[in-house]
């Protein structure tokens, strides 16, 4: 896969695309990142890509040339084109497998007061907001997706099942995790993930996750519960027995 991210601080991404799973996938070819700055394509004499906003309202705009030859040299055109904007959609896992599926897309990252609106009329970008607050850029939103992209093409997560895993369950908090040591400071670990008893582990985990879901996001618990009576794809049950019993035990919780 083939992200362009154009940015007026290309230096930012170094961190994140060089080190960590990410830095990996790159090494590895399964990911390209290409860091276009935004100023080279600037034409005016003094590398010049922001410029007051005509009707006032203070701060500065990203000028439409320099992102036009930005976007034109990574061949925009023919590519899906995401503008990291508090004013986008907000970024969930159905988006996150969509950009998955797709060989290239490019991120334009505003600064300042954000871009020019032409760049985005003309460019047809959509966009795309990590959450409801603000920041002084869209660079940290791009890392934010980037991220979550790359965790789902095979290959980069060192343990290919880690991204299946999540799935299982899925519309449910995760449960909680225990390691090394048994004890510490008096703390123990539940005595079952001990037990060896893989059936009784997995309901326990399950049980761990809808009390969570249901007391952190009833939204989401009401989501799953209105589904639990679904067929798989293949028409066989979703659930256990003893899946639904803990299903049900839960539900009827206070
Ligand atoms: C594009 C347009 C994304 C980029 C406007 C970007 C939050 C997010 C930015 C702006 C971002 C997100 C202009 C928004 C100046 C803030 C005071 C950069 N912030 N700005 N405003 N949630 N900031 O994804």
């Amino acid at each position: 896969m083939k992200i362009d991210v154009l940015t007026l601080f290309p230096e930012m991404f170094t961190p994140v695309t060089e080190e960590s799973m990410l830095g990996r996938a790159v090494d590895k070819g399964i990911l390209d990142i290409g860091l276009t700055d935004i100023r080279d394509y600037s034409r005016d004499k003094h590398n010049k890509a922001d410029d007051y906003p005509f009707g006032g309202g203070g701060g500065m705009v990203m000028m439409p040339d320099p992102l036009f030859g930005a976007l034109q040299s990574v061949d925009a055109k023919a590519k899906k084109v995401i503008y990291m904007s508090p004013r986008g959609k907000i970024l969930d896992e159905e988006k996150i497998r969509e950009l998955a599926q797709m060989n290239s897309f490019v991120i334009i990252c505003g600064h300042y007061e954000g871009v020019d609106q032409r760049v985005l009329d003309y460019w047809d970008a959509e966009e795309i907001s990590i959450g409801d607050y603000v920041l002084t850029g869209g660079e940290l939103p791009a890392m934010v997706l980037i991220d979550s992209v790359a965790r789902l093409i095979p290959g980069v997560l060192g343990n290919e099942d880690s991204a299946l895993n999540e799935s299982v369950y899925s519309g449910l908090l995760e449960y909680p995790q225990y390691t090394q040591p048994r004890e510490y400071e008096g703390l123990e670990v539940p005595e079952v993930l001990l037990s060896g008893n893989h059936q009784k582990i997995a309901l326990w985990k399950l049980e761990q996750s809808l009390r969570l879901t249901k007391e952190r996001r009833p939204e989401l618990y009401e989501e799953f519960i209105s589904h639990r009576n679904d067929k798989n794809e293949d028409g066989t049950k979703r659930f256990s027995k003893a899946e639904r019993a803990v299903i049900d035990k839960v539900a009827e919780e206070a």
